[in-house]
Order: C-alpha cells, then structure tokens, then sequence
C-alpha cells in the first residue's frame, strides 16, 4: 500500500515541475551518501535498479559525478512517464530509461548498481547482480528500518555488507555495499 503509494505519487506528480524538483531534492543528500559509499566517478556505469517516474537516484548521479546511467524499471507507465519528464526537463543526457525487472533482468555491463527501497526481492536481485557484474562492481542497497521489512524486504543478516552508509529517512536509515565477488 505504502509502496505503491510513491510509485503512484512520482506518476502523478512528473509532470508538474515544482513537484518533481522538490521530491527529487528530498534525495539528494541520501544519493550523495551512496556516491561515497561506492565511490562513484564519472567513468562508472552506473545502473540503478526501480528508478520510477521520477528517477531521482540517476538525476543526481549523474549530476553530481557525470557517470552514465542505466535506469530499469518493470513498470511500463513509469518508465514511459520518466522518458518523458527527462525529455521535457532537459535532463535526459547519459540517462538510458529501460523497462526490466531486476529480478531476472539486468542489463550489462554495469561497474555499479543501486537498487531502490521498494524493489522487494532484494536477496533474488543481490544474487542476479553478482552473477552478471565484474568481479570488483559495487552494488548499493537501501536497507528498510525493522517497521517497514515487510513492505519494502529486506536484506537477512547472513548477507553481511562489505561497508555500510547511514541515511536520514523515516523508512531507511543504512544503504548498504556488496562487492561483485
Ligand atoms: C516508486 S520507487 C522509485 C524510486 C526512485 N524514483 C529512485 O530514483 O530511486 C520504486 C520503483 O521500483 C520499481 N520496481 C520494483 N521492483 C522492481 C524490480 N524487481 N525490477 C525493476 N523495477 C522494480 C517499481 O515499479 C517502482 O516504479
């Protein structure tokens, strides 16, 4: 319910300008934190994995470091409606949208991955992403506080991070890093 209720909100919203630059600001420091954490430069690949109408996780990555973006999303309507804002907006430059599901899906090749709260067979992905990656890609998760693990899944604590980020949202605190093995 909680999970479609954004999916739904960033449908809405795309078009309206003051609405999509707000929600997308809203992000900016917890992107800037995954950046860090999987040290981001602009000779990534970067694929980010449910990026929804409003792709903000791939506006500022490529924003804030210039690497090229791979958005996925298994939702049609999304990934129409944030071809279409990216278009509109002029924010299109070395962002490649692409309906997927990250479940069995991955589009290569990637040096980084980052995968959004709501994608909910997160162990299912992890697994996919080490098995297409290069040995050496990171692979960024946002862990789902204990309240909201059953919306969102949630990563067990036998798939132990390499290192780990801390965010200030109410539905995640950490984004986690795995390594391509
Ligand atoms: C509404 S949020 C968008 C997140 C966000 N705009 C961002 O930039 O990080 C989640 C999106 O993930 C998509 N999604 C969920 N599971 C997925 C999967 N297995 N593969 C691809 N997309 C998925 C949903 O369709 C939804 O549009």
């Amino acid at each position: 319910m909680l999970k479609n209720l954004f999916a739904s909100w960033e449908k809405i919203s795309c078009n309206f300008y003051p609405a999509f630059y707000f929600y997308h600001r809203l992000y900016r420091d917890v992107v800037q934190n995954e950046i860090k954490l999987g040290q981001i430069t602009s000779n990534d690949k970067v694929l980010n994995i449910g990026c929804g109408a409003i792709p903000f996780t791939a506006i500022h990555i490529v924003q804030m470091t210039g690497a090229k973006v791979i958005a996925l999303d298994k939702d049609t309507e999304a990934v129409e409606r944030a071809k279409h804002c990216l278009k509109k907006y002029r924010l299109d430059r070395n962002i490649e949208i692409k309906i997927g599901d990250g479940v069995n899906e991955i589009p290569v090749p990637f040096t980084v991955a980052i995968v959004a709260l709501q994608v909910k067979e997160k162990v299912k992905v992890l697994e996919n992403l080490q098995s297409k990656g290069e040995p050496g890609g990171n692979l960024i998760f946002r862990q789902p506080t204990d309240a909201y693990k059953t919306v969102y899944g949630f990563l067990p604590n036998d798939y132990l991070p390499v290192s780990k980020t801390l965010q200030n949202m109410k539905t995640f605190k950490e984004s986690y890093l795995y390594k391509v093995n």
